[in-house]
């Protein structure tokens, strides 16, 4: 038996299959990435021109200057100046008693900031996050922005062309013009199924600016917990969280918000309703449905979704809503609405009677009706609020509308897409997805193949990288309909423990699927980029995880 095996394997490994798999060739290029990739950027610029003619840079007398122009508006400056000075200590990484002087060199001295445009305070989706940086061989260097939001991604470009050589920071002569071809990159994170403290948030923030990532979509509470802390109605958080130490204070809230916004990410909470509502019941029970007993739905409390029957659901929803507005600064709030079910709501006296008051029938199309019925409730409230608000919403609200028939959800709320089908989940595949939210007119963001939640054994970021949110049949204007996607994290089994390292370097594929330009598709191309950016997130502070067999110049510690 023993000398059996023996033989398969002896002639497996005779075989030019298993040679290369062990020695999966991408690992050693890999590990020689110092000699092919110094000095790359990712996400890929869209148009780069660069040479082997380099300068080098002097850590003492190197500057970064703002024009009049950008100094002219006061919102500009408020995100600019803080900006450079962050940059500036991004910039020169040589401990000072390896450093090499630079004289004699060709030496780059100066940086000009420019912003052409006016700022806003707040990123947004129509921000322009553009810019040309240009690295002449001699002068100069210049970054031209419209806004300060531009200026940003510019100032992570260049910082990512300085490259160490011989004790030197050195950068060669370069022109990028570049713009990222989706306005909404996204992080999601789940800090309802594990609390993760607010300096792992603002870790990942540092991490997703260092991606040119636009948006941290914040599943703030779910069934598990409430941690948002709200001042109208303080038992949400002191009997939903797990504990008093896992909340998330108004104040703790502000200053994510604010960091965010000085790296030009927009912070949009969600909170889930009508499903995933258990822990919203610890404080407020006559919030949600009682179910019947014999309702698969029930749990411990004998509690569902939202009891979408009653005003005062929609009363509550208001006066939270309106304080998520105000804390939260975006124009968009997700709204949830994923994964209700309706055992619960069917089991309940007061929804049956309803339903029958607004004529739905007591069938799944039935229940579609209703749940449309409160999402559209819900948006038509957040549309009387005075600061301009709109919805983002799971797909099954889409979905809903076509069992239904109903077409009641506003054309500006956007339609986040997020099931696939396999022998594990059943849903739809987003390429049969996408077709039909882009031709009912709704504007999509895609999820469905980037849920770093499931990890396996191998590097799995190339499978990130290849799906592209156009993969569906659909025209021009559907196209245009995609804004972009988001890699979500969902925190079943992640903590503040290991949260930085499984989003990073993985949610890096998606950054550049939503950034790059879309022939910027060949993951063997990209790894040794790959590589390098991996290094200089974890020099940078970032304990981003290893991608297979490799080193860093400077490795964590
Ligand atoms: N929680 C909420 C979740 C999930 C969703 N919503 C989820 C579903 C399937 C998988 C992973 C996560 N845990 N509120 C779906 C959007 Cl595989």
């Amino acid at each position: 038996m023993k000398l059996w095996v023996c033989c398969v394997l002896f002639v497996f490994a005779c075989q030019s299959s298993f040679a290369d798999w062990v020695r999966q060739p991408f690992w050693y290029d890999d590990a020689r990435r110092d000699k092919v990739a110094k000095g790359t950027v990712w996400p890929q610029p869209k148009n780069i021109q660069t040479t082997t003619q380099s300068l080098s840079l002097d850590p003492e007398g190197f500057s970064v200057v703002t024009s009049d122009s950008a100094a002219n508006s006061a919102d500009c400056k408020d995100v600019l100046d803080p900006a450079i000075e962050r940059y500036r200590g991004l910039l020169f990484w040589i401990p000072a008693d390896a450093r090499v002087s630079v004289s004699g060199d060709s030496v780059l001295g100066r940086l000009r900031v420019t912003t052409s445009g006016t700022c806003t305070k707040y990123p947004n989706l129509d921000s322009d996050e553009s810019y040309t940086l240009t690295v002449p061989a001699s002068g100069d260097a210049t970054l031209s922005a419209q806004t300060a939001w531009g200026a940003l991604r510019g100032l992570e470009t260049f910082s990512q062309l300085v490259y160490e050589v011989d004790g030197k920071h050195k950068l060669n002569v370069t022109t990028i013009d570049d713009e990222p071809r989706f306005p909404h990159r996204g992080v999601m994170l789940d800090t309802a199924r594990h609390f993760i403290a607010v300096p792992y948030i603002i870790q990942n923030l540092d991490a997703m600016a260092y991606n040119k990532i636009n948006v941290f979509h914040w599943h703030m509470v779910d069934d598990q917990s409430f941690p948002f802390q709200s001042a109208t109605y303080p038992d949400l958080s002191g009997k939903g969280a797990y504990t008093q130490d896992n909340v998330y204070s108004p104040e703790d809230v502000r200053s994510v918000v604010e960091y965010a916004r000085m790296r030009g990410i927009r912070v949009i909470p969600e909170f889930d309703s009508p499903g995933h509502m258990q822990s919203w019941g610890q404080g407020h029970p006559d919030l949600l449905t009682s179910c019947s007993p014999t309702s698969i739905q029930q749990d411990i409390y004998h509690l569902g979704p939202a009891n979408v029957a009653r005003n005062s659901t929609y009363d509550f929803m208001q006066r939270l809503f309106q304080e998520i507005r105000e804390v939260f600064a975006d124009e968009y709030l997700h709204l949830g609405g994923d994964e209700v079910h309706f055992q619960c709501w069917m089991s309940n006296d007061e929804i049956q009677q309803f339903m029958q008051q607004q004529g739905f029938p007591n069938t799944t199309e039935g229940f579609a009706k209703l749940e449309g019925y409160y999402i559209h409730r819900l948006i038509n409230i957040l549309k009387e609020f005075p600061k301009r608000t709109r919805g983002i919403v799971w797909q099954e609200i889409f979905d809903n509308n076509i069992i239904s028939g109903d077409f009641t959800i506003d054309l500006d709320t956007i339609i986040h897409v997020w099931q696939w089908n396999n022998s594990n989940f059943q849903g739809i595949q987003y390429w049969d997805e996408l077709p039909q939210v882009t031709a009912a007119g709704y504007r999509a963001i895609l999820s469905s193949c980037w849920y770093l939640n499931f990890i396996d054994y191998g590097r799995d970021w190339p499978k990130y990288y290849e799906c592209d949110p156009h993969n569906f049949t659909g025209n021009a204007q559907q196209k245009e309909l995609v804004i972009g996607g988001e890699a979500p994290l969902w925190a079943e089994w992640v903590d503040a423990t290991n949260v930085v390292a499984r989003l990073w370097p993985r949610a890096s594929a998606v950054a550049e699927r939503l950034w790059s330009p879309r022939d910027v598709a060949d993951s063997d191309a990209a790894s040794p980029r790959m590589e390098e950016h991996r290094c200089r997130m974890v020099r940078r502070g970032i304990p981003a995880q290893p991608q297979g067999p490799s080193y860093c110049e400077y490795e964590w510690n």
